[in-house]
């Protein structure tokens, strides 16, 4: 809990300045072998944290243009904060191998301006 506590506060130390009200939440449920909800619309320059649960087994989730990545645990919320500073359009993806619909698990991430 401290460790958590002290990442999130590393990791809002650019933002600090804006009075940063408490960050959007997007829960995302990932099953074999979809997410959602898909797709997904950002601000650009408003953090989100993604919170994300399984409902069967196993899952991966990332978002390389992000550099933001979780192991989705069942019965386990897994949290990943996104930083969207980018407008465009961006894919998201099941990254641990989870079944024969596993290489076409993904999603699209929309950031608006
Ligand atoms: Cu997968």
């Amino acid at each position: 809990m401290a460790l958590g506590g002290l990442l999130l506060g590393a990791g809002t130390i650019g933002v600090r300045a804006a009075a940063q009200p408490k960050e959007k939440v997007i829960k995302i449920l990932a099953r074999r072998w979809t997410y959602s909800p898909n797709p997904i619309t950002l601000k650009k320059g408003v953090p989100v944290v993604l919170e994300l649960t399984t409902a069967d087994i196993l899952m991966g989730f990332s978002v390389p243009d992000f550099q933001a990545r979780a192991d989705i645990i069942p019965g386990k919320v897994a949290r990943v904060r996104v930083m969207p500073d980018k407008v465009g359009t961006f894919t998201f993806l099941c990254d641990i191998f989870c079944g024969s619909g596993h290489e076409t698990m993904n999603g699209t991430i929309t950031v608006v301006a």
